[in-house]
């Protein structure tokens, strides 16, 4: 029998449920996840077995109009995966009409001349699926259309199975063991983003940067974790912190939560707030937060 592997991008608008369908998929949760868009940022590659064949789904940050550098960059990392992979998805939010962003996904996807399909997810929000479906099939010619809702894990076997029976022939990219191509410390760092961003309102999501400075196994069931956050003002540390540090604390609280979860045992956190003026349009800051130049990583 012949092994087949290949490479599936999650491309599309930010927000339409990209990372919660690559969790839905490996059935373990390696992407963060928010009802905010530009959570992701970077992209995140997720490894899925099978006896005979191995399918890497990649997700990507969502495709939209960039107002610095680090929406450049973003924006760039899903160009570029889009242009290198088997099979493109274009998630959609089918709960709601397209949006300028996926007509711009559509156009990315066509000019690869990569199959691409339309995988309309949320459809655990709304009735009459084949009208909405419409005017996004109406967005260029996909191979093929899916309903799914990741939350709800429905319609995703279908869809997944479907991808490996059109993978290429071809050797396995990755041990079989492996699940995701990110570092611990990087997936530390998210789980804190993330607990940041769905603690904390307006303009912090955006401008907050996570970095672990140190995770340190202290005995076999304690792990010491020091991770700082950049903001880009001062008042944006005023609120990260909160008042008597209230904020902070409920941040490394709720991440100490999935984090001892993830390990099996218990997790110390400790953490650090910093003002970076203007870090997502400096160069030298974004590669040192995690955000490099796509093209030279
Ligand atoms: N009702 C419903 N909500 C969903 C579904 N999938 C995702 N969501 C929600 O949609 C929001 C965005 O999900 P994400 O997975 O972070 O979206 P994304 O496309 O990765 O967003 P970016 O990383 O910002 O590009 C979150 O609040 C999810 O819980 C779904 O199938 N049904
Ligand atoms: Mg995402």
């Amino acid at each position: 029998m012949s092994y087949r592997s290949g490479f599936v991008a999650l491309l599309g608008r930010p927000n339409v449920g990209k990372s919660t369908l690559l969790n839905a998929l490996l059935g373990r949760k390696i992407a963060i996840t928010t009802d905010k868009p530009q959570t992701t940022r970077n992209r995140i590659q997720g490894i899925l077995h099978r006896p005979d064949a191995q399918l890497v789904l990649v997700d990507t940050p969502g495709v939209h109009k960039a107002h610095n550098l680090l929406g450049q960059r973003m924006v760039k990392a899903s160009k570029r995966v889009a242009g290198d992979v088997d099979l493109l998805w274009h998630i959609v939010d089918i709960s709601k009409p397209p949006k300028d962003e996926d007509q711009w996904v559509a156009a990315m996807a066509q000019k690869t001349a990569i199959p691409t399909w339309l995988v309309a997810n949320k459809k655990d929000l709304v009735e009459h699926l084949e009208g909405r479906v419409d005017p996004y099939l109406a967005l260029m010619p996909y191979a093929a259309y899916f309903f799914v809702s990741a939350i709800e894990e429905s319609g995703t076997e279908a869809l997944v199975n479907k991808a490996f029976d059109e993978l290429p022939e071809g050797d396995p990219y990755f041990p079989p063991d492996m699940v995701t191509d990110q570092s611990e410390d990087f997936y530390v760092g998210e789980i804190i983003r993330e607990k940041a961003l769905e603690l904390t309102r307006e303009e912090i999501p955006h401008s907050l940067a996570v970095v672990v400075e140190e995770r340190t196994a202290r005995s076999l069931a304690l792990t010491y974790v020091r991770a700082t956050l950049y903001v880009e003002r001062p008042t944006q540390k005023a609120i990260v912190i909160g008042q008597k540090g209230q904020m902070l604390r409920q941040i490394g609280q709720v991440a100490r939560r999935d984090l001892e979860e993830y390990y099996g045992h218990r997790v110390f956190i400790e953490l650090w707030v910093k003002v970076r003026p203007r870090w997502r349009s400096q160069e030298q800051w974004l590669t040192r937060l995690g955000y490099q130049d796509p093209e030279k990583s």
